[in-house]
C-alpha cells in the first residue's frame, strides 16, 4: 500500500483574474446573486462574479472560507435561509446530492422561508435527475422558480471562465442568469423545461470521462511494465487521431505522478455511482461503467479521494 499524502489545500487567489473575461463584454445584471457553497468550484465562480461587477451574498458551511469574499465586497450571511432573504437569484454549488438537499430542506435551509416570492434557485451541484426533481418541486411549492445548471469542466476550466453550463427548468431564470453564465462559461445550453435532462446530460458526459480515464491509466500502466517511457507514449498519442486535450493532460499528470485535484477522484466516483443508479432504474446494462466504478472505488480506498481523478493510474500499476 503506497504512502499517500493529501494534496495541498488550494487557496483562491483573489488578485488573479481569468484572461478571458476582458474580451467578453459583460454587463452585470442588477439583481443580487446569492451563493451557497464556497468550495473550489464555488469560490472560483464567485471570485469572477465579483470581478465582473455582480452584487453577491455568500454562505459556506465552514465560515472561514467566506473571509476573502467579504474583503472583496461580498456580503456574508449566517445561514442559507439568510442568503435567500437577501438575494433575487440563489446559486448552490456543494459536493453531492445529499448536501444539495440539506441546503434546501434542512435546518436553516432555503425552504424555511416558506414563501420564496418568485425568487430563483439555481442548482449547480452535480446531482442526479431525481434529486433535481425533488429540489425543483420543493422550490416551486414555496412559490420559487427553479433551474438546474450543471457545470461541466475542471477547476482549471472554472478559473479560466471556460466551463460548459447545461441548464434545464425555468427559462426566465436562465435568462436572468445570462451575465453570470457569460462570466464563467464558454458555452451555455438550455436543454428544455423538463427538470432532470441537464443532470442526465452531465452524467452521460462524466461516464465518457470516467471510462476513458481508466482505459488511459491501464494502457500507461502496461507501458510502464514494459519500461517504455510514458512520455514517449504520450508524444506519439498526441500525433494520433485518438488524442484529446483532456486525455493528453491526464496522461501527462499520470506520467509525472502529479495528481493535483482539478476534478477530485471522489467526485468522479460519485458521478459514476449516480450514473449506475440511473441505469439500474432503467434496467440498462452498463458493464464497463460498473467496472470503471469499481476501479475508482478501489483507488479511493487506497487514499486518493482528494487527489485528481488521474490518480486512478496508481491503482492500475499494481
Ligand atoms: P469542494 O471543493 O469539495 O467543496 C465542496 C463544497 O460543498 C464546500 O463548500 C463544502 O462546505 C460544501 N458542502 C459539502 N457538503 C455539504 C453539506 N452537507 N452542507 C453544506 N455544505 C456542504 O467541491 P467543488 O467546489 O470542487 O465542487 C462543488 C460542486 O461543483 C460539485 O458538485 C462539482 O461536481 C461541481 P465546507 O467548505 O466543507 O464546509
Amino acid at each position: 500500500r503506497p504512502v499517500v499524502t493529501r494534496p495541498e489545500a488550494q487557496v483562491i487567489d483573489m488578485s488573479s483574474r481569468s484572461n478571458t473575461l476582458a474580451d467578453r463584454d459583460i454587463v452585470p445584471s442588477e439583481q443580487t446573486f446569492g451563493f451557497l457553497g464556497l468550495g473550489m468550484m464555488g469560490s472560483t465562480i464567485v471570485k469572477d462574479l465579483i470581478y465582473t461587477g455582480h452584487k453577491v451574498v455568500v454562505w459556506n458551511r465552514t465560515i472561514d472560507k467566506c473571509q476573502p469574499f467579504a474583503e472583496a465586497g461580498a456580503e456574508v450571511k449566517d445561514t442559507p435561509m439568510d442568503v435567500v432573504e437577501a438575494a433575487d437569484v440563489i446559486f448552490c454549488c456543494v459536493s453531492d446530492p445529499k448536501g444539495a438537499k440539506d441546503l434546501v430542506f434542512g435546518n436553516c435551509g432555503v425552504l424555511q422561508l416558506k414563501d420564496l416570492n418568485n425568487k430563483a434557485y439555481v442548482e449547480m451541484s452535480t446531482i442526479d435527475p431525481d434529486t433535481s426533481l425533488d429540489i425543483g418541486e420543493g422550490i416551486k411549492q414555496c412559490n420559487g422558480r427553479y433551474l438546474e445548471a450543471q457545470i461541466h469542466g475542471s477547476r482549471q476550466e472554472a478559473a479560466e471562465g471556460m466551463l460548459i453550463i447545461l441548464a434545464g427548468g425555468d427559462r426566465s431564470v436562465f435568462e436572468e442568469c445570462h451575465s453570470c453564465f457569460k462570466t464563467i462559461a464558454k458555452n451555455t445550453f438550455f436543454l428544455g423545461t423538463d427538470i432532470g435532462n441537464a443532470c442526465k446530460v452531465n452524467l452521460i458526459l462524466q461516464t465518457i470521462l470516467g471510462v476513458s480515464l481508466v482505459g488511459l491509466a491501464e494502457a500507461l500502466a502496461l507501458a510502464d511494465r514494459f519500461s517504455i517511457s510514458l512520455n514517449d507514449i504520450i508524444d506519439i498519442f498526441d500525433l494520433t487521431s485518438m488524442k484529446s486535450p483532456m486525455l493528453l493532460a491526464k496522461g501527462k499528470e499520470m506520467a509525472k505522478g502529479d495528481f493535483n485535484p482539478q476534478q477530485p477522484l471522489s467526485h468522479m466516483q460519485r458521478d459514476l455511482r449516480l450514473v449506475l443508479n440511473m441505469a439500474e432504474n432503467l434496467d440498462q446494462s452498463m458493464p464497463v461503467t460498473s467496472i470503471t466504478n469499481e476501479v475508482f472505488k478501489h483507488t479511493k480506498r487506497l487514499g486518493y479521494s482528494e487527489h485528481d481523478s488521474s490518480a486512478v493510474f496508481v491503482r492500475s500499476r499494481f
